[in-house]
């Protein structure tokens, strides 16, 4: 009935974005909230013009290979493309869209309330009022660390890592930095934030470290076996990036000898799967990947996501393109 470009959604978003969707393109929405499988991935990127996918959608290069002449933009709703191959879309002429910017501040408040949860015992204390063994108010009951005073080193001082920097100077942290490269330096004096070029030193000295950096080909298993070995005894570690940053694996391994004292995880390797040994881990805090779920949001980024298809459709570049440059 329409000679509009075909627009498929492959996950439920919140209504107001699928109303203005519906009015404004030849939308496809998916009532479900199934995730699509990989054959129902297939044939929508054989007919649609644009697709929306999500995180949960992985795009690896023979889906984007096999994917018909029509589609011209995948345009994510979500920040991270780990789950893309970017390349491999470039290469067939697909344009790339994320919505960056939208997700930092909630991002930033999550990698907070994780530094303090883990720091402060705060499931265990909630578990144990729930229970009823609580025993009362005793000047050696759940004894958390203090967080003013001690050293945060993030890594990955994009967007989401600077707000973290300026929340956690609140705090009365001091900031410490590991990135590809380093700040302008104004900004960093703003942030009184220390560039550690050396990651492994960095690693050595903190008592928190934030993982704050996209997954990409230079990202995975960053924190390997070996790294995680260089964090001190009583440091702990929050994770509200990707999972696959960090060696899960090393991690459980690492958590269990001690050799730092406990992590707050928004993300996992192979998630929604979660190793089964860190549910028995008492030292962590285990979230299911909500940084950035929140109402608001959800509806930025869901507004990201109608300028760029709007922007192509009326034939102009998309203004938040993923160029290759930036793997
Ligand atoms: C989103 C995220 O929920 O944007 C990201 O990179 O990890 C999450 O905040 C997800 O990407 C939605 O696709």
């Amino acid at each position: 009935t329409t000679s509009k470009p075909l627009v498929i959604v492959t996950r439920k978003l919140p209504d107001p974005v699928e109303t203005r969707m519906m009015e404004l393109f030849n939308t496809r929405l998916n009532m479900s909230d199934e995730p699509f499988s990989r054959e129902r991935l297939q044939s929508a990127m054989q007919e649609a013009e644009i697709l929306v996918p999500t995180v949960t959608d992985k795009l690896d290069a023979a889906l984007i290979e096999g994917a018909g002449p029509n589609l011209k933009l995948i345009a994510s709703f979500g920040t991270g493309v780990d789950h893309i191959d970017v390349p491999a879309a470039k290469k067939k002429g697909i344009i790339v869209t994320n919505t960056p910017g939208v997700l930092t501040e909630d991002t930033a408040d999550m990698t907070m309330a994780l530094i303090l949860a883990v720091s402060r015992r705060l499931v265990e204390g909630e578990k144990l009022v729930r229970s009823g063994k609580w025993e009362g108010w005793g000047p050696t009951v759940m004894l958390g660390h203090r967080i003013h005073g001690k050293r945060l080193g993030i890594i990955g001082m994009g967007r989401i890592g600077q707000a973290v920097a300026k929340r956690a100077r609140g705090f009365g942290l001091s900031i410490h930095y590991h990135n590809r490269r380093r700040l302008h330096p104004e900004i960093e004096a703003e942030l009184e934030a220390t560039y550690w070029d050396n990651l492994d030193q960095m690693l050595s000295r903190m008592d928190i470290i934030s993982v704050n950096c996209p997954r990409t080909p230079a990202t995975f298993h960053l924190l390997n076996q070996r790294r995680l070995a260089l964090l001190q005894p009583h440091a702990i570690m929050v994770n509200t990036s990707r999972g696959e940053v960090v060696d899960e694996d090393a991690l459980v391994q690492a958590l269990a000898n001690r050799d730092f004292a406990g992590a707050g995880l928004d993300v996992f390797e192979h998630e929604p799967e979660v190793d089964p040994r860190l549910l028995k881990q008492q030292n962590v805090v285990l979230l299911p990947h909500m940084g950035s779920a929140t109402i608001e949001g959800r509806i930025d980024m869901g507004e990201k996501v109608i300028v760029n298809v709007k922007t192509f459709v009326d034939g102009h570049r998309p203004p938040d393109r993923v160029l290759e440059l930036d793997f």
